[in-house]
């Protein structure tokens, strides 16, 4: 498929989504937005990836949704753009994905990147929720998914009083996996995301599914969850041959079956 707003290859099992936009900070307009997720879509269906990096460049991850094309949009043309619907088919990427985050990572941005599995953020990263200093509020998850992190108060701070989090504290806080060196920081994510490539693809996606069930249910649903997926994964060949390879002392050859 043909983009225009976003780059896209595949390294080793890794499948990598740039953002594409340098002149708007990455902004999210609704093209690229679509592009995103078609190409989310894609690699998640590809056989060879086992995990997927997002990005943008070492200066914006993405400075949000597109301002100069949401600015005129009455309440009918926001509500029936498609643009909630476009940002919640994250949800349904069973592989995991991670966001490489260098830079500004605002408003719709930030959201994109605490939707995403797992953070890897250079030194430079920043991440904030700006909107309401355009007189909104975050329309992509930002009010809910950043409660579940950083709990109430700091996320009433960010939300309401424009309060930014450099990489070192969304690393104290829980919202990213490692910060690295900005020179480099897209080999960093993609050399953690090659790690879990080559972990057992069905036992990722379980593992996967099994974590969100803890952002949604009860101690006692979740659990309920855990062990759905924890049964099942002893009908599939890669856990003979996981447990087979332990047992031989050796590294096990997995299949994804
Ligand atoms: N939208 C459009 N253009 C943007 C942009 C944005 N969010 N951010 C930056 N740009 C553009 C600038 O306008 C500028 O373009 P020109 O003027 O040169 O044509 C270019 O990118 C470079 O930006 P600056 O000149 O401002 O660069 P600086 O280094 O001085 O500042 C900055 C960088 C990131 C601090 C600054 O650009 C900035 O504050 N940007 C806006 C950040 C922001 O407020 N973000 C929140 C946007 S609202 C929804 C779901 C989610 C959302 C909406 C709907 N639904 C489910 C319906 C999300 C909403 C948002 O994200």
């Amino acid at each position: 498929m043909t983009y225009t707003n976003i780059l896209t290859e595949t390294r080793g099992k890794v499948g990598l989504i740039q953002l594409n936009r340098p002149q708007a900070m990455n902004a999210f307009n609704l093209a690229m937005l679509t592009e995103v997720f078609d190409a989310l879509e894609a690699f998640d269906k590809n056989e060879s990836v086992g995990a997927i990096v997002v990005t943008g460049n070492e200066k914006a991850f993405a400075a949000g949704a597109d301002i100069k094309e949401m600015a005129d949009q009455s309440y009918v043309e926001m509500f029936t753009s498609g643009h909630v619907e476009i940002w919640d088919r994250i949800r349904n990427i069973k592989k995991p994905v991670i966001a490489a985050v260098s830079g500004y990572a605002l408003g719709g941005g930030c959201e994109f990147a605490i939707s995403c599995d797992m953070i890897i953020a250079s030194e430079s990263a920043k991440f904030g929720q700006p909107e309401i200093t355009i007189g909104v509020i975050p329309g992509a998850g930002g009010t809910q998914r950043l409660a579940r992190v950083l709990g109430k108060y700091l996320t009433m701070e960010m939300v309401i009083n424009n309060r930014t989090l450099s990489a070192s504290e969304a690393l104290q806080f829980g919202l990213a996996n490692r910060v690295v060196p900005v020179e480099g920081y897209l080999d960093s994510a993609i050399a953690f995301a090659e790690e879990i490539a080559s972990r057992a693809p069905i036992a990722v996606r379980m593992a996967k599914d099994a974590v969100n069930a803890a952002f949604e249910t009860t101690l006692t649903e979740g659990l309920k969850v855990e062990k759905r997926n924890f049964y099942p994964l002893f009908a599939t060949e890669d856990q003979k041959e996981g447990m087979k390879a332990f047992v031989e002392k050796r590294k096990a050859d997995w299949k994804g079956k």
